[in-house]
């Protein structure tokens, strides 16, 4: 969940970006030993640093147990799921995911968990760090207005998720409630320059990819285990852009990374790099040079790497729809000098042309003979169908393209007439084009559609998401392709 917004009747405001509750002292992106260690109460015990993701709390440095207190308060609130499609988020501290929580093998932790008065569900947490009934569950079961208490000791060192536990189990965890909790060894983690918190879901939404609007909860599509999205950090977008995390060639990175489900396994993989070391598990085995690690639902991995070159680094599950498709990819942008001994980039490019053909082709539809049709409106719901099939694989299925790669089309300033949809369509488009201020240089390739076909996409295409509107017809594809 990336942008929150007010959410009605409530009366409370939760900022751009993570939504951190002002009081909640957090960290920047790189954990710093030494910088905002937890504070101590009057009584010596802590005060837990929790911090929102992708941050990580800093190393403990303490070199004894102690008391930890966490203060977690449960919102229900309304947020973004995905460019213009809002969902009313059940939350851990009013983010998605909850804050990472860090501790010390051997710490009490002293749990206060408050339950918002706005609330309209009694709420609980279940974390997998606590040995006993629940994980903390049943102690922890909270009603709205409403503040509980509950102590444990963590004795098993390790990365465990957390959730809310409350019937019906599934639909809270579905809505947003989870979160990390690492149980440093007493000697702790062996020092990296970054560490990042990666957490993956997924959101059972009543309409589809990209549907606009507020998306109730679908318990069909969570029990059918077919989710619209699959997303980190609780958005399609969070480690995307202005999202994307950053690092330095030579560095070394860890990553923290969960998944919460409700349903599905993960097959984290980074595009470009090969995790040098893997705590399979979240445990203490480790594993070495590993390309894709799996991490079941309610479990963790942390996967360590090296950074040798520059470029985009890009995080996904590599069930590769749900990463390209359904939200689940982020990116780390290595900056840094080049190294051609490890990497040389392209080297040469030169046409091959096997059949002799000096255009890109992709294969020939079938056209069925059926009656062309016959009003604009029949031409734009037909084009919806071609855009599915044709279009929507790189522009996506609600026209927002993505980033550096496709160009939206959604109100695309580029289309200023109906002859560039046509164009585009009809001979394919490569050089560099300006859509909405972000310049792009890459190649659509020309499909192989029917007349008909290309007058029906490009007047959906038109007609939808706030562009120029208009008709094509088969006699101006006709027009143009002469
Ligand atoms: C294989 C990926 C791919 C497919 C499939 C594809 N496009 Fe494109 N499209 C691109 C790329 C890449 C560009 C930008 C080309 C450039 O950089 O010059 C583009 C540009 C465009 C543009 C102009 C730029 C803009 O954003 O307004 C339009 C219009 C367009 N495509 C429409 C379509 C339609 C309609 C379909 C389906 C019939 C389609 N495209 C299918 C990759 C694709
Ligand atoms: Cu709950």
């Amino acid at each position: 969940m990336r942008h929150c917004v007010l959410m009605a009747g409530i009366g409370l405001l939760f900022l751009l970006s993570g939504c951190q509750t002002a009081e909640r002292p957090t960290t920047s992106g790189t954990s710093q030993p030494g910088t905002a260690q937890s504070t101590a109460t009057p009584t010596g015990e802590e005060v837990a640093v929790l911090t929102t993701a992708p941050n990580v709390p800093p190393p403990i440095t303490r070199k004894a147990p102690t008391t930890v207190v966490v203060d977690l308060e449960v919102v229900e609130l309304e947020g973004q799921l995905a460019n213009g499609v809002t969902y009313t988020f059940w939350t851990f501290g009013s983010q998605v995911p909850g804050p990472f929580i860090r501790i010390r093998l051997n710490d009490t932790v002293e749990f206060h968990l408050k339950n918002h008065p706005s609330s309209k569900m009694p709420h609980n947490i279940d974390l997998h760090a606590v040995t006993g009934p629940g994980g903390g569950a049943e102690a922890s079961f909270t009603a709205p207005g409403h503040e509980t208490e509950f102590s444990f000791k963590a004795i098993n060192p390790g990365l465990y998720i957390y959730h809310c536990a409350t019937a019906p189990v599934g639909m809270h965890i579905a809505n947003g409630m989870y979160g990390l909790i690492l149980v440093e060894p007493e000697e702790g983690l062996p020092k990296v320059d970054r560490e990042f918190y990666i957490l993956q879901s997924e959101f059972y939404t009543e309409g589809n990819y990209g549907d606009p609007g507020l998306q109730p909860f679908s318990m069909e599509k969570a029990l059918d285990e077919r989710p619209p999205y699959v997303v980190f950090n609780g958005s399609v977008g969070a480690l995307i852009e202005e999202n994307a995390l950053e690092a330095k060639v030579g560095e070394t990175i860890r990553l923290y990374v969960g998944n919460a489900g409700p349903n599905l396994i993960s097959s984290f993989h980074v595009i470009g790099e090969i995790f040098d070391k893997v705590y399979v598990e979240g445990g203490d085995l480790i594993n070495n040079n590993v390309q894709s690690t799996v991490i079941p639902v309610g479990g963790a991995a942390i996967v360590e790497f090296k950074v040798e070159v520059p470029g985009s680094l890009v995080l996904v599950d590599h069930s590769i729809f749900r990463a390209f498709n359904k939200g689940a990819i982020g990116m780390i942008n290595v900056q840094g000098e080049e190294n051609h001994e490890v990497y040389t980039g392209q080297q040469s490019t030169k046409v091959y042309l096997p059949e002799g053909s000096a255009i890109q082709t992709m294969p020939k539809s079938q056209a069925p003979k059926v009656p062309g049709a016959q009003n604009k409106e029949e031409r734009i719901k037909r084009g919806e169908t071609v855009y599915k099939r044709n279009c929507a694989a790189c522009h996506q299925i609600n026209g927002q393209g993505l980033a550096t790669a496709f160009p939206p089309l959604a109100k695309s300033d580029y289309i200023t007439s109906p002859e560039i949809v046509t164009n585009a369509v009809v001979n394919g488009l490569s050089g560099e084009i300006t859509v909405n201020g972000q310049t792009f240089n890459s190649v659509m390739p020309q499909l192989q559609l029917t007349d008909e076909e290309i007058a029906n996409v490009a007047t959906y295409v038109l007609n939808s998401w706030d562009n120029i509107g208009g008709e094509v017809t088969p006699a101006d594809v006709q027009k143009l392709k002469k």
